[in-house]
């Protein structure tokens, strides 16, 4: 039985760009609380704030700031997540977390509640929230893979600066100011905060989001390649990704080329199967100008997807275009649904 009373809920990065968006959500959804606990590091400690018209003082996470914590979404960074998720556990919460430090562990279940919500079923503690740009996509994807198979998928991202936090997206607006102003900004963020190089991002696309691996592709490409297969449990399935920086603050975009198994099938039926398909709007009227689009999507919780064409020289090959709120569904609204999940399936 759910608990009717409220869960105490903690969330850790709660004055981050997606911790506020966490605290958000759970007002919007109505989410059951009895207790909100709101953590951050010693920098915001003492700040206050607004949930359910009562002012909450922020506090340093610490290992007892989870005493007595029942549900724990952390969105504060890996080493974070490191340190402090198995300090709740060991208290008794269920750490929802929002970082890759768990992502590809094999006991931690991988979850996009459209697409493997069963697998919460097997967690031990903490259960992982996907990387934004993989959570969109296998959102789109899997709807297809039902119905028709899966071979292959790939994928070039234009994601926006929110991503890397609220940071980043103070550096493209004060960056955009200067530069329509003639006057000089040194950038100080992106691509990566505390990598060698800063590069402009107002008026720029920048092909690198996080890291380079020995590979040549980066963190965040290979984010998408390994979790895409976990979550659709499909080791075997051929994904490849570019991922790239562009001047947009909030609103994830994608053009994914994909492979059915099925040959011989039309746009219309692509567009068949994710028409009614649980987290898709399908926006795909070409002959009227009507496709998905970053600016329309911030603030809403789907994924909308358009511009579905059959390739030209692939007779199992689509492409389409996938963009959804990457604080949203990316991050908060994803963690928020799998706390509910957990509800449903009468596991908290
Ligand atoms: P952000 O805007 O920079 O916020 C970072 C938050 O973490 C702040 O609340 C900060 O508190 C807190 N924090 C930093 N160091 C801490 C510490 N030692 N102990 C406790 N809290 C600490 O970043 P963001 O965009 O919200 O992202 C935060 C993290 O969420 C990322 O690092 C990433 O792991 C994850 N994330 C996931 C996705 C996804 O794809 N699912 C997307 C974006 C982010 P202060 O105010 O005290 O500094
Ligand atoms: O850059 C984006 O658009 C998404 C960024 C996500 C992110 C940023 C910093 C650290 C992550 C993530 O969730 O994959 C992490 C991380 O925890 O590795």
């Amino acid at each position: 039985m759910a608990n009717t009373a409220g869960y105490h809920v903690a969330v850790v990065g709660a004055t981050g760009a997606v911790g506020q968006q966490m605290i958000q959500t759970l007002a919007n959804r109505n989410f059951p609380i009895k207790k909100l606990t709101l953590l951050s590091s010693s920098r915001s400690a003492g700040k206050k704030i607004m949930f359910g018209g009562e002012e909450i003082t922020v506090q340093e996470a610490k290992p007892e700031s989870f005493e007595g914590v029942e549900i724990a979404l952390f969105s504060a960074g890996g080493s974070v997540s490191k340190k402090f998720a198995p300090e709740a556990v060991k208290r008794g919460a269920i750490v929802i977390d929002n970082t890759s430090a768990f992502r590809m562990d094999k006991d931690v279940p991988l979850v996009v509640p459209e697409v493997n919500e069963e697998d919460i079923k097997k967690h031990h503690g903490i259960i992982a929230n996907p990387n934004c740009s993989t959570i969109q996509m296998v959102v789109a994807l899997e709807p297809i893979r039902r119905q028709f198979g899966l071979n292959r998928v790939l994928v070039s991202t234009y994601q926006a600066v929110s991503g890397s936090g609220a940071a980043a997206v103070r550096e493209l607006q004060e960056q955009t100011k200067s530069l329509i102003n003639g006057e000089s900004y040194e950038p100080q963020i992106l691509p990566v905060k505390g990598d060698q190089k800063h590069y402009q991002i107002a008026f720029n696309a920048i092909p690198q989001i996080d890291v380079f691996t020995e590979n040549g592709f980066t963190f965040e490409e290979m984010k998408m390649i390994n979790e895409t297969k976990k979550i659709m449990h499909m080791p075997g399935l051929k994904v490849s990704a570019t991922c790239v920086r562009i001047p947009v603050a909030t609103g994830h975009s994608e053009s994914v080329y994909f492979e059915v198994e099925k040959d011989g099938l039309s746009a219309k039926q692509i567009q068949d199967a994710l028409v009614s398909a649980p987290g898709v709007v399908l926006e795909d009227r070409p002959e009227e100008q009507i496709y998905p689009m970053a600016v329309k999507a911030v603030g809403k919780m789907d994924t909308f997807v358009g511009r579905i064409r059959k390739d030209p020289d692939d007779s199992k090959g689509f492409h389409m275009w996938v963009v959804s709120d990457n604080l949203l569904k990316g991050a908060a609204w994803n963690s928020v649904q799998i706390a509910e999940s957990l509800m449903k399936l009468e596991l908290i």
